[in-house]
């Protein structure tokens, strides 16, 4: 006998891969976002109005003025990715609406970003290849001294965030022949500490000050916006670089654009912004910085896991389970 149970509401604001939507369309009464245009707050307030799910992305500003104003069947917020800084969670939680995120499926493709970033700066990769490409220049063939960049056997790396992306960065930059140094809000199990033979900083200031290369890769919370302040940017040896694949908030944009124009950085990979998807002209005009645009963990296989993990929080959530990836805010 057919069920007569009305299927969930479930409004998600971008494009997602095909095999995510068509599953979304057979459990749920989805609606899709054909042309992936961003979503206004003033469409993102009428989604939360008629949705029983709303499945944003990082793009989604999902503030106060979205959540106060949902309509009363909204009651899962199935973030589209890990961080959920794009989410007011307090007003959310007061409201009675569960948020869920995606972590895990997207470690391993962002490890390896970050690894890419960690190669591309010090060896020059995206200016040397813009040189190849630009008509205007003509490569002339090999010299012993063009083009050298820096080794990154043996230097120190630092990591800002030992969670799951940290340690699968700590893992590929040891393989690298990296020393692996990290701050973390906790220190993390001894046995992972001696797995990376990694060295933990209790103190953000002092290692800043004594690494070759950082890496952050803790989320965006209140107390990590700017965590990379001018006072702190200026700790860093003019010989270190700087990779970012977490978010762009974490650190004053700015006045790192400002330490690489003055030679007080050696240089940045960046995958994230302050302001995306604006960024520091300056950083844009700068050979000493590999940008990217926010593509850390842009793999169709990642992408797919990511919509799977939102499809079974929102199926247990509505088979009366707790979803496995609900979002505490003390988590932030
Ligand atoms: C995602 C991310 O692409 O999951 C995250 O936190 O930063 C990205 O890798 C994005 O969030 C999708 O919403």
């Amino acid at each position: 006998m057919p069920s007569t149970t009305k299927k969930p509401v479930v409004i998600v604001t971008r494009k997602l891969p095909d095999v995510v939507e068509t599953r979304m369309r057979e459990l749920f009464d989805a609606r899709l976002n054909i042309d992936d245009h961003p979503l206004t707050q003033t469409e993102l307030v009428a989604a939360a109005k008629e949705a029983d799910v709303l499945v944003p992305t990082v793009t989604d500003r999902i503030d106060r003025g979205v959540v106060s104003q949902a309509g009363p069947n909204l009651r899962l917020i199935a973030n589209f990715g890990t961080g959920v800084d794009n989410i007011d969670l307090d007003t959310a939680r007061n409201r009675g609406i569960t948020v869920t995120n995606t972590p895990g499926v997207l470690t391993e493709d962002t490890a390896d970003m970050t690894m890419a970033l960690m190669l591309a700066v010090p060896r020059r990769l995206a200016e040397a290849t813009n040189y190849l490409k630009d008509p205007k220049t003509h490569w002339a063939g090999w010299s012993p001294t063009w083009m050298l960049g820096h080794r990154i056997y043996g230097k120190r790396l630092g990591i800002i965030g030992m969670g799951r992306i940290g340690q699968a960065v700590a893992r590929r930059a040891k393989a690298f022949g990296l020393q692996i140094h990290y701050h973390n809000r906790r220190r993390v199990a001894e046995e992972i500490e001696r797995e990376l033979d990694a060295t933990y900083w209790d103190s953000l200031d002092q290692m800043l000050a004594r690494m070759d290369i950082i890496s952050v890769n803790c989320p965006h919370t209140p107390a990590t916006y700017h965590l990379l302040s001018a006072r702190r940017l200026k700790l860093l040896k003019p010989t270190a670089y700087l990779v970012n694949t977490a978010r762009g908030e974490v650190i004053d944009e700015n006045e790192l654009a400002r330490q690489i124009e003055a030679g007080a950085i050696a240089g940045a990979g960046l995958d994230v912004f302050e302001h995306e998807p604006a960024i520091n002209p300056k950083l844009l005009a700068s050979d000493r910085v590999v940008a990217l645009p926010h593509m850390g963990s842009a793999t169709i296989e990642g992408r797919i896991d990511m919509g799977e993990k939102v499809i079974i929080n929102i199926k247990t959530f509505f088979d009366g389970h707790a979803p496995p990836d609900k979002v505490h805010p003390a988590m932030f």
